[in-house]
């Protein structure tokens, strides 16, 4: 693989300043962005003065913790501008997440919200390793999802060729890369699985191709994917973290030299990790739910949003700013299977360290006798397999997953294809349990 790592001149300043500095600049930020809130948003208004507090009352950065979190109901209590602070001819852009669960949640930008927005991106895209008059094939999903267009906002910022291309048309995906020769790839870690599946059916070595670095997110993957992935297109693989509550992608990147973490960029997301339970401020290294707030975002101010996301702070190593270790998963994925806490990636990690299976796979929950259950769809890499090897893959998977997560769970070793694919964030759960 390539060596990426950018020159320390092309960096912002800011990306490699003391902590001092950037802790200055966040207080400065901080303090202007809850008086923002607080004085055009009627929600924030009602919302720290019933927790008794005022914009005022934040003197240090500590003085965060005493102001009330935000949660994803709120924005859909507020559907679709209510949380809005400008006036509505300032919008220059909105975006919305898919709203599978019912009312969908609106965001929106103004023209120096897009602008910020492009930065970070830029500068995520540079961590990856992408530099001016690189080609980018961006296979994150265009519309009023934030992954396509966030990305797109970014290369166009960093002097990038975007070919935007979004999610789906996988024939298309894999010609376009053999004919466009891009340097990288943006998509979701389960699309690119998907990818490589019809690069094999072409017949065509995805590690004889241009790319140098994919940079995946929009759902949990793991570091046994990473290498996974780096080893099947001969390429580095990158983590980019976001939320369209707190901007979309580009919130938090790895850097490709480093590849241990991504980078926050807390000169305009602030971040917190707090004990799910209790809501209070952990210290850095302790795991628990990430919580950020906005710094410079005029349109929709987001104040302590509470992301479901499950990490832990660290201090920085490429980059002054902090990293955020790799998410494992949302709270809301988490299974509580017979009073064992497992998320999804733990099930990955377990399949891709047994030899035999490809890595796709799926979760099905049910209770047939009461009793939840939890099954585990996967494929074998080679189709040709009788029923007996495929049993003795199953039951080495099952091993290793009572072995690590201490579960016991059923495995179907199914035909290739068989398990559904992704064009965009993987499903990973089917949940048919029915509450007795
Ligand atoms: O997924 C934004 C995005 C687009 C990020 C493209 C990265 C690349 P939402 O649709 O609002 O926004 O979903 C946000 O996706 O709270 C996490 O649960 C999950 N997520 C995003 N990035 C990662 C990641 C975009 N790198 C939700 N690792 C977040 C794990 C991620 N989970």
């Amino acid at each position: 693989m390539k060596d990426l790592t950018p020159a320390r001149s092309s960096l912002d300043p800011i990306e490699i300043a003391s902590r001092d500095e950037i802790s200055a600049l966040q207080l400065d930020r901080l303090k202007w962005s809850l008086r923002h809130a607080y004085d055009n948003v009627a929600f924030y208004r009602k919302s720290f003065d019933e927790a008794k507090v005022h914009p005022d009352d934040l003197s240090s950065l500590d003085d965060l913790s005493k102001f009330p979190f935000t949660v994803k109901t709120d924005l859909r209590d507020n559907y679709p501008f209510g949380m809005c602070a400008v006036p509505r001819d300032q919008l220059a852009r909105v975006h919305a997440s898919s709203g599978t669960t019912g009312q969908p949640t609106v965001v929106g930008y103004t023209e120096n919200d897009l602008s910020h927005w492009g930065s970070v991106v830029a500068r995520s895209l540079r961590a990856a390793g992408l530099k001016r008059g690189d080609m980018l094939h961006n296979a994150y999903g265009y519309g009023l999802f934030t992954g396509g267009l966030g990305i797109h906002l970014g290369a166009d910022a960093l002097g990038v060729c975007t070919v935007p291309i979004s999610g789906g048309m996988t024939q298309r995906q894999v010609r376009l890369i053999e004919d466009f020769k891009p340097n990288g790839i943006t998509v979701t870690p389960s699309y690119a699985l998907s990818i490589l599946d019809e690069y094999a059916r072409q017949g065509i070595d995805p590690r004889q191709s241009s790319l140098d670095v994919g940079i995946f997110g929009a759902e949990p993957w793991t570091n046994a994917m990473r290498l996974e992935i780096e080893q099947a297109f001969d390429m580095h693989a990158v983590d980019i973290y976001g939320l369209s509550e707190i901007i979309g992608p580009g919130v938090s990147c790895e850097c490709v030299e480093t590849k241990d973490g991504l980078h926050i960029w807390e000169d305009h997301f602030y971040p917190e990790v707090i004990d799910p339970v209790t809501g209070r401020p952990v210290a850095d290294g302790e795991k628990g739910e990430l919580v950020f707030t906005s710094l410079t975002k005029e349109a929709f101010p987001i104040i302590r949003y509470r992301t479901r996301d499950l990490s832990r702070l660290l201090a920085g190593t490429a980059r002054t700013m902090r990293r955020m270790e790799k998410v494992t998963g949302r709270s809301d994925d988490m299974i509580i299977l017979r009073g064992v806490n497992v998320f999804p990636t733990q099930i990955e990690e377990a399949l891709m360290a047994t030899p035999g299976l490809a890595p796709h796979f799926q979760i099905h929950l049910d209770n047939p006798g009461r009793m939840d259950q939890l099954h585990v769809l996967c494929e074998c890499t080679d189709a040709s397999v009788g029923a007996d090897a495929r049993a003795a893959v199953a039951k080495s998977l099952a091993a290793r997953i009572k072995d690590t997560v201490g579960i016991s769970v059923t495995i179907d070793v199914v035909n290739q294809g068989a398990v559904a694919r992704s064009e965009g964030k993987a499903i990973r759960i089917i949940d048919k349990r029915t509450r007795h």
